[in-house]
């Protein structure tokens, strides 16, 4: 390439030197790095040098608008340091957050933006990492109890497989109405609870997925070689240590449903599952968020034999079925996972059912019912999160009344 013809190609590009300082400044540039939504199909930020360590300097080439973005945005927020840069604070209008779906790093920005709103009231926490050093990140939120004694827990994570960005979104819509809400209902929800939600439990199968394999399902893991093939990633839905390895999951790693080489082979399960166990007698009801199909299922998934609590965990979940759909007509079917999905062992509910004893354990397979399947449209997203809401609303009050669980502080 001749000078004049590089010289109007890049006319305006600069190449940044940055410092990142601290291991989330690290975590946020590996990330850019990787997104190739920020290189094609017009390159805007070329990495002259990979982010390595803290206070080792990264490189990178910056397209114009990139440039003044960064820089017009530092003076306007004040911020002191490049890598505080963003795109966007939805602290104060946190609802337009739900026009979109979201990178790993998005997710985690939205919510430092939702502990920002009250600090008292919630707290983050990284239980593990993943394959590809991504931290898992888990959002807490409840009101402080004055003696600091343990509060009762609903845990509910999302995003477990890869494809099910309506997941993510869900758990992080109930984050936002949890600690967004004024309504006298939320606020005695969060007397009663402690509410532990994990917006991704698989960041690695979600950024592949966005940026490589929208089809993507399972984690990012490496394989050793299976016929001379290097497939990737285990069926972190196959991959939890109760009946593991039976009906429904594969022994080969390039099955979509590969269940991995030993139960909890995967950091993002061996993380979840060990962090549970250490609050597992707090927490009152475990759920799983994927979609899609619009049931709510209970244990088990390994056989189709019935557990010995099914029928007061499928009265409740008829009851949140029945409140979900007033709101906008959806229906949902509710059920065993055997018996009205298919068999499928190593799955988080039946290990949450049957291995931490949380009585009251459910997947929700969220929108929509096939029509547009895994690529649900954002306009979806609000809506979805609402009739979820309601959901959890309707059998946080169930439980509360089956246990008389009381406020706290009053
Ligand atoms: O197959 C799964 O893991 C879930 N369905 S999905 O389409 N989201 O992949 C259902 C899991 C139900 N629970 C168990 N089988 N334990
Ligand atoms: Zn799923």
């Amino acid at each position: 390439m001749d000078d004049n013809n590089f010289e109007s190609q890049y006319k305006g590009f600069k190449v940044l030197r940055l410092l990142p300082n601290t291991v989330d400044q690290l975590q946020y540039l590996s990330d850019i790095s990787t997104d190739l939504s920020l290189v094609i199909p017009n390159k805007k930020i070329d990495f002259w040098t990979q982010p390595k360590d803290v206070n080792s300097s990264v490189d990178v080439m910056v397209s114009p608008d990139i440039y003044i973005d960064i820089f017009e945005q530092e003076k306007r927020t004040n911020d002191d340091q490049l890598m505080g840069y963003r795109t966007k604070s939805w602290a104060q209008n946190s609802s337009s957050f739900f026009e979109a779906y979201h990178s790993i790093t998005e997710i985690y920005q939205f919510l430092e933006d939702l502990h920002s709103i009250d600090t008292e009231l919630s707290s983050i926490e990284t239980i593990g990492t993943t394959t590809e050093n991504r931290p898992m990140k888990l959002f807490k939120i409840g009101t402080k109890s004055k003696d600091n004694s343990q509060k009762p827990i609903i845990w509910i994570d999302a995003g477990i497989h890869a494809r099910e960005w309506i997941a993510p979104s869900t758990a992080l819509y109930i984050a936002h109405k949890l600690i967004t809400s004024s309504d006298s209902d939320v606020k005695h929800m969060l007397d009663v609870y402690d509410y532990y939600i994990m917006p991704s439990a698989n960041p690695d199968g979600y950024e592949y997925s966005r940026l490589s394999d929208r089809m993507w399902r399972k984690t990012r893991s490496h394989n050793p070689s299976f016929w001379g093939l290097f497939c990737r990633g285990v069926d972190p839905n196959r991959n939890y240590g109760y009946h593991w390895g039976s009906a429904g999951s594969s022994s080969y790693p390039c099955s979509e449903t590969y269940h991995g080489k030993a139960p909890f082979s995967e950091p993002e399960t061996k993380a979840i599952s060990d962090y549970i166990l250490t609050k597992k007698d707090n927490i009152k009801m475990y759920i799983a968020m994927h979609s899609y199909s619009q049931f709510i299922l209970t244990p088990w998934g390994w056989t189709s034999e019935l557990p010995k609590q099914y029928n007061d965990m499928v009265s409740m979940g008829q009851k949140a079925a029945q409140t979900l759909q007033q709101r906008y007509g959806t229906h949902y079917k509710v059920g065993s996972s055997t018996r009205i999905l298919y068999a499928a062992s190593g799955g988080a509910d039946d290990w949450a059912h049957g291995t931490a004893n949380i009585k009251y354990s459910y997947t929700f397979e969220l929108r929509d019912t096939g029509v547009y399947g895994f690529i649900l449209p954002v306009r979806y997203i609000i809506p979805t999160g609402e009739e979820t809401f309601d959901a959890i609303k309707t059998m946080s009050y169930e439980i509360k009344d089956e246990y008389k669980l009381k406020a706290i502080n009053t």
